[in-house]
């Protein structure tokens, strides 16, 4: 079976530049081991195309007494192991005769170019992929036999107790009243719970806040735990079809009704490779990719400010350009009630207070790009995402944050985000005895050109402010985010398939895949769903067999159809409708 991985020798390179300032291994320790007749090392088969970067930059083997090695890795992150290694043989693998492991999974791989790796059986590739259970502490070994004899590598993974099954991993609000707010004391601009142990906020009443468009926090769910041909195992989030409407993870953020402050949402496995949630909005033609350049007001000020600091900083407004904006701001004003610097400051968002240096390096993700001054300070900040024209809660049906109220901050129960509602007293009645809060499936996460991401689990969530507005003189609308569950619980049924009929014709279509149809002209198609429960097309609800109409294109116009019944997960399809012939 073929397989389509991330570049995995580029994992988690926002860690890269710290490690690459500090990194140190003891005398004894090196970057390749030979024993057994193989010669060893981690990264690439190919190190000048493509050079090491974190994790398999920072791996060291230290020869133990009886001839196998200890590997270790070095620097960076306390009680952190990489949980994904590319790791080559340089010489040797073809006398290998087998390869035994407990605690990690020895992938022979097939890198047919950067992006795609192939999984094979045959031990004596020279090229693999070590997947370590890093999910529980303790020594996870492999071991290499070859005709020569044989070669053990263990490896230690430390103790790693996160806060609440989830952590803050990443944390840049962009500016807004909220951002340098309580920054030593657990506010809304703290990543911070503000104990005086300093632990990383769950959650909590005080979330964060991320200020104006762009502004975004990442949580870190855990790592993913794969077998045998990358099948998942466990850890992550599991993209289920059994819990309650098929969600996955619960967002809560301090809406009330007509209060909403959408934030987009984003997933990832390997923090390199970001897949946007589809939320209703997505396929309305409401949805745009949106780049905002802040500037800061006073690079002087934030260079004066050298350690964290509560409501540091001059009160500026602050100005900024972009692409594919609103056309009604030019600046994010400032108001009367919190007076501070509004800019994220330096020492307040990238120094990584605590031993936490991950969180200094939240820019160094694809999504945010500093420009520095020669004293190191940020003079102008990039931030990206996919932005949405509103936040009235009633056009905000599902798949965004901080839209719906909380009714149990931290619960795992979901409520059905596929029942239409359009006021408080319905929302009410639909969310009683469930969290409440927004949530999400990871069906819902799809390619950047629209098409399904088909992830079987995720590991990383970003949530980021998804407009650009204010509404003076309260300030800018910001997402925020009190913290995220995982669903728990069983649904009910089977998905729901639906008829689904195009220009006259019933199309097979399959749960969870995309559907080309061709030679459908120019002129606009009939386009008619015919099922039992809950009916979506392109995150509007319809009645069954309700007949509309789509124009098909050069480039295929894609229709998503959600047809969801009871308790049961939904059925999601897509089709791509194409005026020409295929090929
Ligand atoms: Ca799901
Ligand atoms: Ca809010």
């Amino acid at each position: 079976m073929k397989k389509t991985l991330k570049k995995l020798i580029a994992l988690a390179m926002m860690l890269a530049l710290i490690l690459s300032m500090s990194v140190f291994a003891s005398a004894d320790s090196t970057t390749t081991a030979t024993a057994a007749g193989l010669t060893m090392r981690f990264g690439d088969t190919d190190t000048t195309t493509y050079p090491l970067t974190h994790p398999e930059a920072n791996m060291r083997f230290t020869e133990r007494e009886d001839g196998d090695f200890n590997v270790t890795y070095v620097d960076g992150i306390s009680n952190y192991y990489p949980d994904t290694l590319a790791f080559t043989i340089s010489s040797g693998a073809s006398s290998i005769s087998s390869i035994t492991s407990s605690g990690v999974t020895v992938q022979p791989t097939v890198r047919n170019s950067e992006t795609d790796y192939e999984p094979t059986t045959n031990v004596q590739q020279g090229f693999y992929i070590l997947y370590i259970e890093t999910a529980s502490a303790g020594t996870k070994s492999c071991t290499f036999n070859t005709s020569t004899g044989s070669v053990k590598l263990y490896f230690e993974v430390p103790t790693f107790t996160p806060s609440t099954g989830s952590k803050i991993c990443a944390f840049l609000p962009a500016p807004g009243q909220f951002t340098n707010e309580g920054i030593t004391t657990g506010g809304w601009g703290d990543a911070y719970d503000g104990t005086t142990s300093h632990a990383l906020k769950g959650n909590v009443a005080t979330g964060v806040s991320l200020g104006y468009f762009g502004g975004y926090v990442v949580f870190d769910m855990g790592a993913i735990i794969r077998g045998t041909n990358n099948a998942y195992v466990s850890g992550g989030v599991y993209n289920s079809s059994t819990t309650p409407y098929g969600t996955d993870f619960i967002l809560y953020g301090n809406a009330f009704w007509n209060n909403s402050e959408p934030g987009c949402i984003q997933v990832s496995q390997d923090y390199t490779h970001w897949y946007d949630i589809a939320g209703s909005q997505y396929y309305q033609g409401n949805c745009v990719s949106s780049t905002i350049e802040y500037q800061n007001p006073d690079p002087a000020n934030d260079y004066s400010i050298t350690t964290a600091t509560n409501n540091a900083g001059n009160k500026l407004a602050v100005p900024y350009t972009g692409t594919n904006l609103e056309g009604t701001y030019t600046s994010v004003a400032t108001n009367n009630f919190h007076n501070h610097a509004y800019f994220p400051l330096n020492a307040n968002y990238f120094s990584g207070r605590y031993g936490h240096a991950e969180l200094s390096d939240a820019d160094t993700l694809p999504f945010a790009t500093r420009t520095l001054n020669s004293n190191g300070i940020t003079t102008f900040l990039e931030l990206s995402g996919k932005r949405i024209k509103t936040k009235a809660t009633s056009e905000l049906q599902f798949g965004y944050a901080d839209v719906h109220p909380n009714k149990t901050l931290g619960g795992t129960v979901s409520y059905n985000p596929y029942t239409p509602n359009t006021s408080s007293s319905t929302w009410s009645t639909i969310s009683d005895g469930t969290s409440g809060g927004d949530p999400i499936d990871i069906s819902w996460a799809v390619n950047s050109d629209g098409t399904p991401a088909k992830l079987d689990a995720i590991r990383y969530i970003r949530v980021y402010t998804g407009v650009e507005m204010a509404t003076p003189p309260f300030g800018e609308v910001s997402t925020e985010v009190c913290g995220i569950s995982v669903c728990s619980g069983s649904g009910s049924g089977s998905p729901a398939t639906p008829t689904i009929n195009v220009a006259g014709q019933n199309k097979t279509t399959t749960n969870g895949n995309i559907q080309s149809i061709y030679d459908l002209g120019t002129s606009s198609v009939s386009f008619i769903v015919t099922g039992t429960g809950n009916i979506y097309v392109n995150g509007v609800s319809h009645s069954s067999g309700d007949t509309l109409s789509f124009n098909p294109s050069s480039t295929g116009t894609i229709v998503q159809v959600i047809v969801q019944n009871g308790t049961a997960a939904p059925y999601i399809t897509w089709l791509r409708l194409y005026s020409i012939s295929e090929d």
